[in-house]
């Protein structure tokens, strides 16, 4: 339907732009009601414009917190003018309509950027403004609603066209648009708040705000994604997280084991000693503590020196001399460690193609996203690890002192492998790994199978299992192959089937409550 706008309200917080609307509207004999700054800039065009406060019997109040917060206001707007009821009401009130609605917010996400502190931050959330833009989207039947300066241009070229009036899909577009407006508002809002709450909680500030608008972040296209006929780009700034001392640009496939390797490694900061790992395709092939990064590097690598070929390096300690010798002998995409020894380094930097990464200590998001059917899943990163002193024993055994450190050991690896995984470990060291198997038998079976063709004896090594055991099946294969101790999750209603194997076959297990799937 065709609507003549005989009266509009304008408030808008930047008023560049905004002169031929108003002279257009004027020279339309539109009726003209403004809040204080920009009646101000009305009336030094010289066109008469009504102050809101007419319409309000009220002056601004509370340093301009409520100028247009008032039912002729918001009545003006939202009385539905094909209603008897509502028409008389207005009489009875002296409601008059208001057809139009122009409003251009306080700028929150500008002030938020500037620096500005927390308590102008808060003044500029704009609350009048936006129930203005609201109101007038609902009633798009009867009011149309610009909602931002870039629609000045486009809105004068419309009341030009059709003399001052609209139609109603002119309307119900300006509405979807409105209500576009004041989602964007109120999600930046929310990421102000929740970046807040990240850093009390001590995490990255923004991490939640910036991550969740990442096309803002620093765009750095690679060179081609997954495959070579993928294109990818990789938002966020790298050159805060490592500084880059030697090799090629990192792939895509490279980030994500780079990830891989650091959410990994970052279980053993609390370590004593040095921690080795070695990731291929987003999970470990090795993983080792020792008192030398020597040492832990040759643990984690003979857990299965196969699959190390070309994997990624990941260490908590500084790559001196005689460990870097050793590390050179590895055919290896890339290096990740606090620091290097300059003598590492040269040996290190004989291959032209090894990227050597030095970590900076940069807090990581708490969130994760991945885009999934026609939307993006947001979630809570997994940062919860289970300690020995929060495990339940299950069985009549308890697990030794040592049993007790390689189940911790254990499942701070399972938690980083794909499901369904069980992983097999003695104290300080992965021995094998059953990864992504669609059972977890057939991922034990795998993991016993590698353990035992890399020459690992598994009597008295321990087992992890991400998630719980629904039949005792794994348990028994466990225990022929040597394994005497278990963690899992539990809460299976089989779990007595599983307990009562270990009970009979003298094996101790613990239970953490916790279920830690990576899909
Ligand atoms: O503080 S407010 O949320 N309270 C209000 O009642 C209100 N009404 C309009 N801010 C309010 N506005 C905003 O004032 C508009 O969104 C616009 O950004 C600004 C225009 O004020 P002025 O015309 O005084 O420059």
């Amino acid at each position: 339907m065709s609507l003549k706008i005989s009266s509009a309200l304008i408030s808008v917080y930047y008023k560049d732009g905004l002169e031929p609307l108003v002279r257009l509207l004027h020279e339309q004999n539109v009726k003209l009601y403004s809040t204080g700054g920009t009646q101000t800039f009305i009336e030094q065009l010289g066109i008469p414009v009504t102050p809101v406060e007419d319409l309000t019997g009220y002056p601004s109040i509370f340093g301009g917190r409520v100028k247009t917060l008032h039912p002729a206001v918001m009545g003006g707007i939202l009385y539905r003018r094909e209603l008897p009821e509502d028409l008389a009401q207005a009489e009875r009130h002296r409601i008059p309509p208001i057809d139009l609605v122009v409003v251009d917010l306080y700028p929150f996400e500008e002030t938020v950027a500037s620096g500005a502190s927390d308590e102008d931050v808060i003044e500029k959330i704009d609350i009048g403004g936006i129930s203005l833009i609201r109101a007038a989207a609902k009633n798009y039947n009867d009011v149309l609603i610009v909602s931002s300066r870039s629609q000045y241009a486009e809105v004068v070229t419309l009341l030009n066209e059709k003399n001052g009036a609209t139609d109603l899909a002119d309307r119900r577009q300006y509405a979807r648009k409105a209500f576009g407006v004041t989602s964007y508002y109120d999600t930046a809002i929310q990421a102000y708040f929740s970046s807040e709450a990240d850093v009390v909680s001590g995490q990255q500030k923004e991490a939640t705000g910036d991550i969740a608008d990442f096309r803002k972040l620093p765009a750095n296209h690679l060179r081609y994604g997954e495959n070579p006929h993928q294109q990818a780009t990789f938002y966020g700034d790298l050159d805060a997280m490592f500084e880059k001392l030697h090799g090629k640009e990192l792939s895509y496939n490279n980030l994500v084991d780079v990830d891989a390797c650091v959410n990994l490694i970052d279980e053993f900061r609390n370590a004593n000693g040095a921690a080795f790992a070695i990731i291929k395709h987003t999970n470990a092939c090795g993983i080792a503590t020792a008192s030398s990064g020597k040492e832990a590097y040759l643990n984690a690598l003979a857990c299965d020196p196969v699959s190390a070929f070309g994997g990624v390096v990941i260490t908590n300690t500084p790559v001196n001399l005689e460990t870097a010798e050793e590390l050179n002998k590895l055919f290896m995409e890339i290096l990740i460690a606090p620091d290097y020894a300059p003598e590492a380094l040269d040996v290190l930097k004989s291959k032209k193609n090894r990227i050597l990464l030095k970590r900076k200590a940069v807090a990581l998001p708490s969130v994760m996203f991945k885009t999934i059917l026609n939307g993006v899943l947001e979630q809570d990163k997994d940062d919860q690890t289970e300690t020995a002193d929060q495990f339940k024993t299950a069985t009549i055994k308890e697990p030794s002192a040592s049993e007790l450190r390689a189940l911790e050991f254990a499942l701070k690896v399972c938690k980083h492998t794909k499901s369904n995984t069980i992983v097999l470990a003695k104290e300080n060291q992965l021995l094998a790994s059953g990864v992504g198997q669609t059972s977890r038998v057939d991922a034990l079976r795998q993991a016993i199978e590698k353990a035992n063709s890399f020459g690992f004896d598994l009597k008295g090594a321990v087992m992890a299992s991400d998630a719980f055991f629904p039949f005792p099946d794994c348990v028994e294969i466990a225990d022929q192959a040597g394994i005497t101790a278990v963690v899992q999750p539990g809460g299976s209603i089989r779990d007595q089937d599983s307990i009562d194997y270990c009970n009979q076959h003298g094996l101790s297990m613990v239970t953490t409550g916790v279920r830690h799937f990576k899909h």
